[in-house]
This record gives C-alpha cells, structure tokens and sequence, in this order.
C-alpha cells in the first residue's frame, strides 16, 4: 500500500473544489460557512484509490488570500501540487503566492489543471497556457504536464486522473523507518469516543496503542484508535491521512499545528537556525529583528528573523537566519519552513531548519557561518559529530540527539557507532556521547588539575572525586565518571573510596616529617589501652597541632591509628589486642560491665566506655542494659 498526498493549489473560485468533487465525488466543503458563502474556508480532504495498492490522499485547499494560513497547514504534508487555473481568468496573485508555497516548501513534483474550459474559446485557451508555461519556467513545474478540464462537460477528467496517477507512482515512497510524527491539521470529538486528531502522517508508522504525547504541550496519551478513509485500521503509515482516536486527551488540550509523536521523540524550541531564502518578489528587503509569520508543519508562530551575516537580506537573496520564535515549534531539521511579513499578510520567504537546539555562539559572524554551513552541506555523521562538538564538555545524550535530527533511532546509533569507531566521539555509555575534542580537553583538564593538587598538598593521599570534578569546570557526572574509569584503566589513576590520586604520586617525608610521624606512632603503641590526646603525642615531638594535623593525619589514613571517638585515637595493633582480650574475656563470662573492663585492660572509665562503645558499632559486642555480651554470627 502506498500513499501519496496530492495537494490543490490555485486563485479563489478557479474550481479546485468543484474538481476534487468531481475526480472523488467527495463535496470537501463541510462548514455551513462554507456553503453558505460558496468559498472555501478550511482544508478539505478527500482520495481515489488506483489499481496496485495506490492511494491518491487528496488535500483541498482555500484560494481566498485571507486563508493562505489555513492553505499552508495542508501543503506541509503533500507529495505533488496540483495546481488549478481557471481558463477564462489565468494566471491570478494567489496563482502565483500558492506556486511560491509550493517551491518553497520544495514540494517536488505536480501538474496543472487548466478547468472551466468550457467558458473559454479555444484560442484563449491556447493564450492562457503559454501564460502558464512561462509562469513555471524558473520553477519545479517547468514543462509539466498542463491538462485542460470542464467540471461542467466532463471533458478532460480521464486525461487528469490518469495524468495524476502516472506522477504519483513516480513518487519516492516515504520513510517507514523514522519515528512516527503526525502534525495535527484537525482536532474534534466524536460522541463515545472522545477526542480525534486527524493529520497527515509525516513518517512512520503508527498502530493502536502506541503511546503518543502532544507536542510542545507535553500531554501524555495512547492511541485508542485508528481511521483512514473513515475506515477502522490497525495502523497507518507515513503519507496516510490519518485519524486518532486520543486515550485520556480533552478537546481542548489540542490545536492544530500541534503535533503528535512517541514520548521523548522530538523537542519543541523556541530557538532555530536554518537556510533562508528571500523571494525575487517580495515587497522589500528583510531586515535583522524584522518580525514574520513562521509556518512550519501545520504551525503559525509569530517569530523575530536575526540574520547571521549581513543586516538585511535583499529580494532573491539566500543566506542563513536565526528565528526567536514567540511560541514553541515542534520540528525537526530538514523541514521546510515558510515564512510571511507580519504586514502586509504575503508569503516573501522560507527555508531549511538546521538546527532545533542550536547553541549559543558569543559572538555571531564567521564561527556560526561554518557552522551553519556543515549543518547545511555535511554528511549526516559530519553533522552528527558537529552537534556533540558544541555539546562541549556536557556531551549529549542520544535521545536528545534523536530529537534534533531526522535519522530515526536505527541510523542514528549506527552513524553514533561509526564516529565513536572512528575515534571523533567517545561514548560515555550506550545513552551519553562526548566530542573526542571535549574529551581531551577534560582529561588534560583533571590530569593537571590532580598534578597541582598533590605538589600543594604532599602530604594528602589524594582529593576527593567530586571535589575534583566541581573543580574541573562540574564536568557532567556521567562523562566525568567515565573519563576517571578510562583513566584508572590506563593506570594513569588510582581511586581509593571516594579519593582520587595520580597512580604516580607518592607521599614524600623530610627526616624531620619522618621522625615525627614514627615518635607519634611509637607513642601510641606504646600507650597500649589508654592512648595519649593527638596534642599530648605530637607536643612530646616539639609539634603544636590536633589531630588534624597532616603528619598525624597522614598515620590515620595509613590505618596505623583508629579513631574510636572524637580525638581518641588507638594504635591498631593495641586495639587488636584489647578486642583479643575482650572475646577471650566474654567466651569464659559470657558477659562483661564498664567496672570489669577496667580491670581488664588496667585503664580508667574514659577509656574504658569509648572502646566498650567502639566494639558495639564494630559489631563484636551487643549492649544489654550496662553491660555487653559476645554478638552472635
Ligand atoms: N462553468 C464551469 N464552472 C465551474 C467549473 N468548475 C467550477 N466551476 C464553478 O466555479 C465556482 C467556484 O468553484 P469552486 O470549486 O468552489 O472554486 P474553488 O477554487 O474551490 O474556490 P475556493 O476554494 O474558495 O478558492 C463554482 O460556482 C463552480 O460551480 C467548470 O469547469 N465550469
Ligand atoms: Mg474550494
């Protein structure tokens, strides 16, 4: 099954929906307003289906200029345009705005129908189609099938509806593969049902169930249903039209330009680069901060144009544009955009959108140009590598990077693969990737960074990691944590606990430091059970300092001295001992008070309940009421 969506396109009343009606038999103009006025107001759908599996998904469109908002909400999903000029009129100003639409949003292929022929002599009609031939020249129309039709007579309905079927088998199918998007062109309730969104499904595919959430809105939903045609449906694919039954969703959480897409696919910004073209006849130049109606999918916004490289874009020229958009668009680069001025209401340009996140650059001009440049002309992994290299020193995860380009989740993990093979990106882990140049600089960063911290502190084993990463610049957790894995890998690193050292460094005593630090422990060893005060020790050594001294501290991170309270430090072979005795004690006692410890290892109450304590939390001894017992197992 394939779908192409044909589009109609033309000056108010030249016969686009009385054509549709006739090709289809379908009268696409619902609203009373509508009938009521003769004009079309809103998008009108309709289709035929053709032999092989082909589905022709037609969009009608409004000509009145006051509604080429509502007609730009329909071109966004087409295939092919099917442009319609009335005979006895010719070429007329949204003839021309509708053809400008259509080469803009860089819809590839078309024909034009030549209708009410009927009201014309032949040899108008003959004038009327070298005005046509000359008005598509510059354009993707040159030299299309132009096909002459009378509604009224019939004449030329065959011709059209083969002529149409032709160029639509000639249509490259769309992608399957991508993540499902469906901009939202009408939203409405259905009695029992609930609410309905139908659009155009962009790319994809989309089944009963998956679950869906409405882009910028962030509303969380499920699809109950599917219809195409009016027909129930299991699933729909990219070109169908399409309509949702939402789960859990109310009407008016929803509007058109919205989008709907799986949770996490996509990211609404309110900041995007992109190509940008000014038409050859656009009223006057575009000007930086000029404010223009910014149409992307089935979306109006208000947006502010910054230009990158000049301050004001003339008729006919490209160039690049930064869009301050005045409410969230839901995109992805490579869409096509179209932008209109704020006053008066005419189409003057459009583009490609680049990038949904871009960076900030401090500065505009040369830097944002190359930027803007890769993104536009590079290969998909050079745009890949691009992105993660202004991702800096964050890196970016890989849903986020899905949401910013348009590879869909396969190719995008083969072209982050490729890079990091190739040695351009380090993946950080299966969701986070870094720039290979971020990377380095983050490694040169914490080696020097490790290298200033032991020649200021010689006598500190190490510095704690997350000092060490606040210092350098807060790296990223996850990034960080993998730089000091690959680093320890390397043996470039030791981590002990939370303590990071270069694997090179090694504490380094002076005879005098040296002297020091043996008289402290020869003194706690010696002191056995009843220790003296870390002052007492060190003061006997001619050193004024407590226990945070960095000669005394250096014994307790050697483990040589235990802390068994606040400035009560034992010599560990003297605790081992006192606990020898303690376990020999209560195996023959079974149980031992503060009075017997004392006597036990000859030493007074200050000492006796802080190691009576210390046993507890070592989980050697359990208290019961004053006195303790062996723990069990
Ligand atoms: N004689 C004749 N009249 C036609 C033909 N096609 C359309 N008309 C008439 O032209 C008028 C406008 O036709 P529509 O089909 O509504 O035109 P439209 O292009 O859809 O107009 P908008 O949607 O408002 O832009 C209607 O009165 C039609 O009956 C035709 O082939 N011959
Ligand atoms: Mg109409």
């Amino acid at each position: 099954m394939t779908h192409v969506v044909v589009g109609t396109a033309g000056h108010i009343d030249h016969g686009k929906t009385s054509l549709v009606k006739a090709l289809t038999g379908t009268d696409t103009d619902r609203l009373p307003e509508e009938k009521a006025r003769g004009i079309t107001i809103d998008l009108g759908f309709a289709f035929l289906e053709e032999a092989g599996g082909l589905t022709i998904e037609i969009v009608d469109v409004p000509g009145h200029e006051r509604f080429v908002k509502n007609m730009l909400a329909g071109a966004g999903g087409i295939d092919l345009v099917m442009l319609v000029i009335a005979a006895d009129e010719g070429v007329m100003p949204q003839t021309r705005e509708h053809l400008a639409i259509c080469s803009l949003l860089r819809i590839k292929t078309g024909l034009v129908v030549l209708t009410k022929t009927d009201l014309a002599e032949p040899d108008w009609i003959e004038l009327v189609r070298e005005d046509v031939r000359t008005l598509l020249e510059p354009t993707f129309l040159a030299g299309c099938p132009i096909v002459p039709v009378s509604v009224k007579t019939g004449a030329g309905l065959d011709e059209l509806r083969a002529a149409l079927a032709q160029l639509a088998r000639s249509v490259p199918p769309r992608p399957t593969d991508e993540t499902p998007r469906l901009p939202i062109d009408r939203v409405f309730t259905v009695r029992g049902f609930g609410t309905v969104v139908t659009g155009t499904l962009a790319a994809g595919i989309l089944s009963v169930d998956d679950r869906l959430e409405i882009y910028p809105r962030g509303v969380q939903s499920k699809v109950r249903g599917l219809q195409a045609h009016g027909r129930v449906v299991e699933r729909a694919s990219a070109g169908q039209r399409t309509a949702v039954n939402l789960q859990g969703v109310e009407r008016a959480a929803i509007e058109r330009g919205d989008v709907a897409a799986p949770p996490g696919s996509l990211l609404p910004t309110l900041l995007a680069d992109a190509t940008l073209e000014l038409l050859e006849d656009a009223p006057r130049p575009l000007k930086t901060r000029d404010r223009v109606r910014f149409h992307v999918g089935t979306l109006e916004v208000m947006a502010r144009v910054l230009l990158v490289d000049r301050p004001q874009l003339d008729p006919g020229e490209v160039s690049h544009g930064r869009f301050r958009l005045e409410a969230p668009i839901v995109a992805r680069p490579g869409d096509r955009f179209v932008i209109r001025s704020y006053s008066p209401i005419v189409t003057i340009g459009g583009g490609t959108l680049l990038d949904i996140a871009p960076p900030r650059f401090k500065r505009k001009g040369p830097a944002l140009m190359a930027h803007l440049g890769l993104l536009e002309t590079g290969s998909d992994a050079q745009v890949l590598e691009e992105h993660l290299k202004q991702a800096g020193a964050a890196g970016a995860r890989a849903a986020d990077l899905r949401a910013r380009t348009p590879y869909g989740s396969e190719r995008l993990r083969r072209l982050l693969e490729e890079l990091a093979q190739a040695g351009a990106i380090v993946a950080v882990d299966r969701e986070w990737y870094l720039h290979r140049a971020a990377n380095d600089r983050l490694r040169t960063q914490t080696l020097g960074l490790l290298e200033g911290f032991h020649v200021e502190n010689p006598l500190r084993g190490g510095i704690s990691r997350e000092e060490l990463r606040s210092r350098a610049d807060n790296a990223q957790e996850r990034v960080f944590d993998q730089l000091l894995a690959s680093l320890e890998a390397e043996g470039a690193v030791r981590s002990e606990k939370d303590q990071v050292r270069l694997a090179s460094h090694r504490i380094r005593l002076s005879p005098e430091q040296q002297h020091v630090v043996s008289g402290v422990e020869g003194d706690f060893l010696r002191a056995g059970a009843a220790p003296p005060s870390p002052e007492e020790a060190l003061g006997r050594l001619g050193v004024k300092g407590t226990d945070r001294h960095e000669l005394f501290q250096l014994l307790v991170a050697d483990r040589r001295l235990v802390r068994v309270k606040e400035s009560l430090y034992f010599h560990v072979e003297a605790l081992g001992e006192i606990q020898a005795k303690l376990v020999a004690y209560l195996q023959q006692n079974r149980e031992i008070g503060p009075g017997d410890v004392k006597d036990l290892l000859g030493v007074s109450r200050k000492y006796a309940i802080p190691l009576m304590e210390y046993f507890d939390t070592q989980r050697v001894t359990v208290r019961q009421g004053e006195r303790r017992v062996l723990r069990r197992g």
